[in-house]
């Protein structure tokens, strides 16, 4: 670690654990009510994506209602079978357990992993309980951030490449360097940013969140809505965003959220002037 770089080529793609920790437990169980739960999920590891769904033996899904997204309450909930993270997403959800009996076990699972990566946690129905809550129709007022014609477009690739004398992960071509901007961006202009991949980056950018504005010229996807600061890009994939910063001058970054990535210098420096 003192001579050469802390990652290793093997590890280029990104660690996948063989353990899923919830709030540092492996694959916990917790005991709810027969009643309404506001859960707040953060994908937080290194590198693994995760497909979120609650199964109930012998009955259907519970549907994730999500009234939240990286940046806070969306304007309307949006209804979800099953919702896919990438690392450093967050989702805000509504889930109602009064629909199940007590002693009903629902296990949270994860319908991109294989093995015991497959399974995240367990929430088991101890008890009745009176619960008149509900989702609103109307959550909050999300402003659209809408590009005026001929907003200026910057265009990020996220590729593996050269660093140095070694193979790591870069943005334009280029490795982190703290110094030396990438992007210098007027501060209250809002602007178009294209993100373009080889493979799957979350793509995580500092200081103020984005809203996603179309993946591959099409509408965005079912977990974009609202404002979000890291966006799931797919391999191979060009993901739009409306990007406006408006609250201080300086140095920021952008980067790939896969943390091995991250550490193998797919981050850049930004200027807000
Ligand atoms: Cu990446």
């Amino acid at each position: 670690m003192r001579s050469l770089p802390g990652v290793e080529d093997e590890w280029m793609e990104g660690v996948l654990g063989d353990v899923v920790l919830v709030n540092g437990a492996p694959w916990p169980v917790h005991e709810v009510d027969a009643a309404c739960y506001r859960l707040r999920l953060l994908n937080a590891a290194n590198a693994r994506r995760f497909r979120i769904a609650l199964t109930v033996p012998g009955g259907p899904d519970l549907p994730l209602v999500q009234i939240g997204a990286d940046g806070g309450l969306l304007a309307a909930p949006v209804t979800h079978q099953a919702i896919e993270m990438a690392p450093a997403e967050r989702f805000d959800v509504f889930v109602d357990f009064s629909v199940l009996p007590v002693g009903a076990e629902v296990t949270m699972v994860n319908g991109l992993g294989t093995g015991r990566a497959a399974d995240v946690m367990r929430f088991r129905v101890v008890r009745a309980a009176a619960d008149d809550s509900r989702v609103p129709d109307r959550l909050s007022e999300v402003e659209p951030l809408v590009p005026a014609p001929g907003a200026t477009v910057r265009t990020f690739d996220f590729t593996r490449g050269a660093v140095g004398d070694h193979s790591g992960w870069t943005i334009n071509g280029t490795s982190f360097d703290p110094d030396a901007s990438l992007a210098d961006i007027p501060l209250g202009e809002t602007e178009i940013w294209r993100f373009v991949t080889d493979v799957h980056h979350p793509v995580h950018v500092h200081l103020d969140p984005f809203q996603v504005l179309s993946r591959n010229g099409r509408p965005p996807g079912p977990f974009d809505a609202g404002w979000k600061d890291t966006v799931d890009v797919r391999p191979a994939e060009v993901v739009d965003v409306a990007m406006r910063f408006s609250d201080y001058t300086g140095k920021f970054v952008m980067h790939c959220h896969n943390l091995e990535h991250e550490d193998m210098a797919m981050m850049a420096t930004i200027r807000t002037v």
